[in-house]
């Protein structure tokens, strides 16, 4: 088979999130693929250090500065790409935070700022995506799960939430974009070694619970999500929609 289905090459992707963490190793693996990548952040410097990092391996790398959650922002920055004929092929709704509370501690403010940056920021972009995808007959929207997805950890109900709406999100995309020759699926990280779980990770207790309920006995990496990206990003997954990958040690699979 001369031509690679797993081959990026000529195509561009916009992943948000993606100036550290996973969103960082997703870029990478998408770039090393054959992609031109767009990566996005909310703080200036440390998007722009990523591109110039990112550059310097020799990738195509463009930054879009923007905040998730402010819609404004968002249609600007898919405008300013269409003035400059910049076309994304792969959308990765990747950005995401987490807070750690009881539920009867939180508060309003609290849950709606992780339920507009984990879960409406993905409708707003993946809209935004959609409508020029579907203009050109293709795209690949890829959103970025959780196992709370599918089961529930105390303390951490709005994330839960979200990332459960981001399971049934992907599949009523499927069902209102694969007509017009869009997938749209997502990846379910398990445990992954990222600043966001460092306080897990710092915690022995948490640290031997997670060790010892995940089959592979280990955390996992962030570049070992790059695989199931890149099959969701490319035609190899062109009869895929609507699925959730988990990239998570077997964890979901054993009780
Ligand atoms: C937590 C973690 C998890 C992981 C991941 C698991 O507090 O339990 O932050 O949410 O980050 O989402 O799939």
């Amino acid at each position: 088979m001369s031509h690679s289905i797993f081959n990026l090459k000529g195509k561009t992707a916009l992943i948000t999130g993606s100036s550290r963490g996973l969103g960082r190793a997703i870029a990478e693996g998408l770039a090393q693929a054959g992609a031109r990548i767009i990566i996005n952040g909310s703080l200036v410097d440390r998007t722009l250090n990523s591109q110039k990092e990112l550059l310097a391996h020799g990738y195509d790398v463009e930054a879009c500065v923007f905040d998730v959650t402010n819609e404004q922002a968002v249609m600007q920055a898919f405008k300013d790409l269409d003035e400059r004929h910049i076309a994304v092929d792969i959308l990765v709704n990747n950005a995401g935070i987490q807070l750690r509370k009881p539920m009867v501690e939180l508060t309003t403010y609290e849950w709606n700022k992780v339920i507009d940056t984990n879960l409406t920021s993905c409708f707003v972009l993946g809209r935004e995506a959609a409508k020029r995808m579907i203009s050109r007959g293709h795209g690949k929207v890829i959103n970025i799960a959780s196992l709370t997805s599918e089961l529930a950890r105390a303390t951490v109900a709005p994330y839960t939430v979200a990332k459960g709406g981001i399971k049934m999100l992907t599949k009523a995309m499927a069902a209102e974009w694969a007509v017009h020759g869009l997938q749209a699926n997502a990846i379910g990280p398990g445990y992954m070694i990222t600043d966001m779980n460092q306080a897990l990770i710092d915690n022995p207790a948490f640290d031997a619970w997670v060790k010892g309920r995940t089959p592979a006995k280990r955390w996992g990496k962030p570049e070992e999500l790059v695989g199931a990206a890149i099959f969701l990003a490319s035609e190899a997954s062109n009869y895929v929609n609507g699925q959730v990958i988990y990239v998570d040690g077997g964890m979901i699979s054993v009780l």
